[in-house]
């Protein structure tokens, strides 16, 4: 009864302090920039309450080595930024505990304190961290230390977290060391400043102003880079241009590499197959020329003079008009392993990307290439190629099955690549919280050693021993203000880098504390929120791409519905959506099974069983496995045709659903995020709407059946969809004479 009274009052006490601090908040003119987004989750916005006392005890003093390196004077700014902003003063800075509740940051090697101290450092690795509440000369004392300068860092960021989404500091045991050895971000980022599939402006990268400009805006980004782990960046995109393998940008990219190098992030360049020709002036590209070695290894030796920790490069090779060994005749692997020889003496490992496919129209089955090209080649590979291999087995679309080369290539290092920029989830507007997407890529179990060979056992090397292990995001991040085109864009580039330090960690979790981090720790706010971020990627897949149907958007753009897109002279059939449905007047979805592609044969045979069964098949993959008919009764007792209608509509109700929940948080909010989240989430609620009602008149031309009770016909015919156009979208270069300009109405 009395903590019951003690407890109601601090939380009228609370209202009252919070009372107190809207009034003077409205009082003070509002600072440039306040709450756009900039700071990411690393905001540090002042503690209020009974916690302040409490953090204030255990953060008197900040303890550092006196010789510090830049990464450990990055954790000591870091650790001063956030203590000054969050408590209100700043800590004062010693070389020696002189009282309770100094904050011990360093080594073994740059700390004789540390060194005294049996921190337990073995169990962490290079980049672990071991955070504990000890007694030092006999002063009560947390302890962050690393085996290395930048487990600290990392442990600094741990540290703040705590703080910052209010867990208890003053007595702490925690350890952690990352699972997985490579996490790192691909920029799409082309040398001219546009992104592809980029939704937040332009790139970063300001090339013309390198290398003698640093923006602190490449400081910032690594900064929130290492609060969650990322320890790589591959700067340019995948469609590469020779010219990163020139003096001219060489001399920029050690610059940007200067930046990154204290918050222990690598550079990573992605470069074409054919530069030996394009660059080095050579007749030929071909891996097995002796010439052609040469030339790379004499280019890897020069662009390790610019950068002596150069991290390696990504290759997209074959794919997509992407020029690559097969241009030779020579396989993926001996592709591979040419770079990965020049590399080898410097450390330096390749990412060899699996999305190899040919647009042959007389190819089989598009998602059964990758596999088919890349598992004969099973150790084949040198021990630094890491083969980076997407999520699923056709293109980052809102739900697919995953990549059937998981598990199945136990003598080949293994990635998994992620995409965090939406691409095909709505760009920069909608919001879709990939957590549960990524989440859902990495539990996914291939049964390739028996129950628990899940995707994340793969890539963190636990299932077959790989010490090379790797995960990598393609990067939402670009020149806008708030980085990602939208709050809530940044919760995706932040759940994929603490899944890539724990691929086991719940989307749940990660997206609360994010909440938190990033806009209040009122529950009364994080709960509704946490809730629509997870509903959120689910509601995308329900009005786009139900039941298990895949890439049924517009071409090009891949923004809005064109389930119409059929091959044509200029649309191989595997980029039409028509190749995909396969809806007909007696069903519709992909035959995958053996009567039909029997792509569901690259599986494990537990798996292959699974999915095969009709009645077992997972219901949210039904349509990628099978052709069914309109009529098939589904496990709810509904026919396919009204299971797909409500599917559309759910995902418009969950839309509004979130926006109504939105619109009640106001008050949580400042102005500017509250308005432009709501604004978004029309926008959306509109989009979803489209895309239920084009993908309904679409299909309802095939199925020829009655819409089921209370499901509302589209507004528009089918015509009115399939000509709406939108010529230009960001992100999309040369997107616009697609369309063709036309001043027919926009359907409603
Ligand atoms: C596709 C994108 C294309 C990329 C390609 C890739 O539409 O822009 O170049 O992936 O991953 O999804 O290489």
């Amino acid at each position: 009864m009395l903590q019951l009274t003690h407890s109601r009052r601090r939380r009228r006490s609370t209202l009252l302090l919070a009372a107190a601090g809207l009034i003077t908040l409205f009082a003070l003119p509002a600072p440039a920039h306040a709450a756009d987004g900039y700071r990411l989750w690393l905001r540090y916005v002042p503690v209020r309450g009974a916690w302040l006392n409490r953090y204030r005890r255990a953060a008197t003093e900040l303890v550092a080595p006196r010789k510090r390196s830049p990464t450990l004077r990055a954790a000591q700014a870091e650790l001063e930024r956030g203590l000054t902003g969050m408590l209100g003063q700043p800590p004062a800075v010693t070389h020696s505990v002189t009282a309770a509740g100094a904050i011990v940051i360093g080594t073994p090697r740059s700390s004789a304190l540390i060194r005294g101290l049996a921190l337990g450092l073995r169990r962490v690795g290079s980049e672990g961290y071991v955070i504990r509440t000890l007694l030092v000369h006999g002063r009560r004392a947390t302890v962050i230390a690393g085996n290395t300068d930048v487990g600290v860092l990392y442990g600094a960021f741990r540290f703040l977290r705590r703080i910052q989404t209010r867990r208890p500091i003053g007595k702490l045991s925690l350890a952690a060391r990352p699972k997985i050895r490579h996490r790192v971000l691909d920029f799409w980022d082309n040398l001219d400043g546009s992104v592809e599939r980029g939704y937040a402006g332009d790139s970063i990268w300001k090339w013309d102003e390198l290398p003698q400009y640093l923006s602190p805006r490449y400081t910032d980004f690594a900064r929130a880079c290492a609060s969650i782990g990322i320890n790589g960046v591959v700067l340019n995109n995948v469609n590469a241009s020779p010219y990163v393998l020139t003096p001219l940008y060489l001399a920029k990219i050690a610059a940007l590499a200067g930046v990154l190098r204290p918050y222990g992030i690598h550079v990573y360049l992605s470069v074409p197959f054919s530069a030996p020709i394009t660059v080095g002036r050579l007749k030929s590209a071909d891996p097995l020329d002796p010439a052609v070695q040469a030339w790379w290894r004499r280019k890897v030796a020069e662009v390790y003079r610019y950068v002596p920790d150069f991290g390696g490069f990504l290759m997209k090779a074959d794919s997509e008009g992407e020029p690559g060994p097969e241009n030779y005749g020579r396989t993926q692997a001996q592709g591979a392993n040419l770079l990965a020889r020049a590399l080898a003496p410097f450390h330096g490992i390749v990412m060899w990307r699996a999305f190899v496919y040919s647009t042959n129209p007389h190819s089989q089955d598009r998602v059964k290439q990758s596999y088919d090209i890349f598992k004969p080649l099973d150790g084949k590979f040198d021990r630094n190629v890491i083969l980076q291999v997407k999520n699923g087995p056709l293109d980052f679309q809102p739900r697919e099955p995953f990549h059937p080369l998981f598990g199945a290539m136990p003598h080949t290092n293994l990635m998994l690549e992620l995409e965090i920029t939406k691409e095909y989830l709505g760009q920069q507007t909608s919001l879709v919280y990939l957590g549960t997407l990524f989440q859902e890529a990495l539990r996914a179990d291939t049964w390739a050693r028996g129950r628990g060979s899940t995707v994340a056992r793969v890539i963190d090397g636990s299932l077959y021993g790989e010490r090379q292990t790797g995960i990598a995001g393609v990067a939402n991040i670009g020149s806008d203000r708030d980085w990602c085109g939208s709050v809530f864009n940044q919760s995706n580039w932040y759940v994929f880098g603490r899944l890539a330090w724990n691929p086991e960690a719940s989307a749940r979790t990660i997206a609360e504390q994010w909440v938190r981090m990033t806009f209040t720790n009122d529950p009364a706010f994080v709960r509704p929120v946490v809730r629509m971020m997870m509903a959120s990627r689910e509601a995308a897949v329900d009005y786009m791409d139900p039941l298990g149907l895949a890439s049924q958007m517009a071409a090009g753009t891949h923004f809005g519905p064109g389930p119409w897109v059929h091959p044509g002279p200029h649309m191989p059939p595997d980029w039409s959506s028509t190749y995909y449905s396969h809806a007909n007047r007696t069903g519709i979805g992909f035959n995958r099974t053996a009567s039909g592609s029997d792509a569901i044969g690259q599986y494990a045979p537990h798996v292959a069983a699974q999915f095969a069964s009709l009645r077992h098949c997972p219901q949210d993959l039904l349509l990628w496995f099978h052709h069914v008919p309109w009529t098939y009764r589904m496990r709810s007792g509904r026919t396919l045709w009204d299971s797909l209608v409500r599917h559309y509509a759910r995902g418009v109700e969950t839309v509004k659903w979130m926006r109504r929940t939105w619109l009640k948080l106001a008050r949580y909010v400042d102005p500017y995020r509250f308005r432009m989240t709501a604004d978004f989430l029309t926008l959306q609620v509109h989009n979803a709407e489209w895309w239920r009602d084009a993908s309904i008149a679409y299909f309802q031309s095939i199925s020829r059946l009655p819409l089921p009770a209370g499901v509302a016909p589209p507004p528009d015919s089918l015509k009115a969809y399939e000509a709406f156009c939108i010529p230009y979208v960001e992100g999309t270069p040369g997107a616009g004479p697609a369309c063709p300009p036309d001043d027919a109405p926009v359907p409603r």
